[in-house]
């Protein structure tokens, strides 16, 4: 079974790329069903450090506070045999794929687990923890904000792997979807018959072109990252949202979100040995979690979101 979900306390593109190969779902369980809607939110890109203190001076420091974590599946004690032991529900949005197309396994993209610590003092702190030290370009990492917890991501931040425990903007993007069409017809779900929308279309930050610097950073970890983004960008320090990281060996295109709307199971491949997609196809070298609730409690009705 996939990770858990531990709620501890309250405080909580890459575009022209080549079509990684292809091609209908198995029958989809359907809950929820909605066109695409119209998204409004305007998020804040403004900060505004404390009377005294320049923009220059706004950078993260460290995390303090209990953490809440979301657990992950790792692939370690089947990686011989070139499968994933579970955790994987393509269907749901819910990757465990740390292999490459020939089902080698990559370490380095396996997420064992991932913290969330919200300093209430201008930065919220991600964590991200993996089998092995990240990985260098083309490999990515990330995470899914979705600030309306209405199921559809709103904002997808993707850095390379840091290579110091220093704090830096290197590499750091973020992209929005300024239309609402991330999800497809049917949220929290792969689409029945395939959803292909404008994805994460819209850049907000590009720190190496110098678009909006200082509101995210990265700094590596042992076996593993950290990402610190500005609390602005998540609507303050009271606010709710859900976070979803993921790692991604051969970056898709922002604009492909969700994947698993783009490809159908039946192009996506399976890791899981026996399933009748295996192995891995259109969807490889990708891991990620069920999407962590924070700044609420779970009420267990939430779709595609970490059980309580
Ligand atoms: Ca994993
Ligand atoms: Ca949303
Ligand atoms: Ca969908
Ligand atoms: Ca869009």
């Amino acid at each position: 079974m996939i990770g858990y979900f531990l709620l501890v306390e309250g405080c909580s593109p890459i575009l022209a790329q080549q079509e990684r190969e292809s091609r209908k779902p198995k029958t989809p369980t359907v809950t929820s069903t909605q066109p695409p809607i119209s998204f409004t939110m305007t998020p804040m890109m403004d900060l505004t450090p404390v009377s005294g203190v320049t923009l220059s001076d706004f950078k993260p420091g460290d995390p303090h506070g209990t953490p809440q974590i979301i657990y992950d599946q790792t692939c370690v004690s089947t990686s011989a045999e070139h499968k994933a032991p579970g955790g994987d529900d393509y269907t749901q949005g819910r990757f465990e794929r740390p292999f490459d197309k020939e089902m080698n396994y990559l370490p380095s993209l396996d997420i064992v687990r991932a913290e969330l610590v919200r300093s209430g003092y201008g930065w919220d702190y991600f964590t991200i923890v993996l089998e092995a030290e990240p990985a260098s370009s083309p490999v990515v990492y990330g995470l899914e904000l979705d600030l309306n917890i209405d199921g559809r991501g709103d904002f997808l931040i993707q850095l390379p792997a840091p290579t110091s425990s220093t704090w830096t903007e290197t590499g750091v993007k973020m992209f929005w979807d300024s239309d609402g069409d991330v999800g497809g017809r049917v949220i929290n779900r792969s689409d029945p018959h395939g959803y292909k929308g404008s994805g994460f279309e819209s850049i907000k930050i590009d720190a190496n072109a110098g678009k909006t610097r200082g509101q995210i950073w990265s700094r590596l970890i042992s076996n593993g990252l950290q990402i610190a983004v500005a609390e602005n960008l998540t609507g303050g320090k009271n606010s709710k949202f859900s976070w979803k990281p993921y790692t991604d060996g051969n970056p898709f295109p922002p604009t492909w979100y969700d994947i698993d709307d783009y490809f159908t199971m039946e192009q996506a491949g399976s890791a899981i040995v026996g399933d009748l997609d295996y192995p891995l196809k259109a969807v490889y070298t990708v891991d990620n979690t069920c999407r962590g609730l924070s700044g609420l409690t779970p009420s267990g009705n939430e779709q595609g979101v970490c059980p309580p």
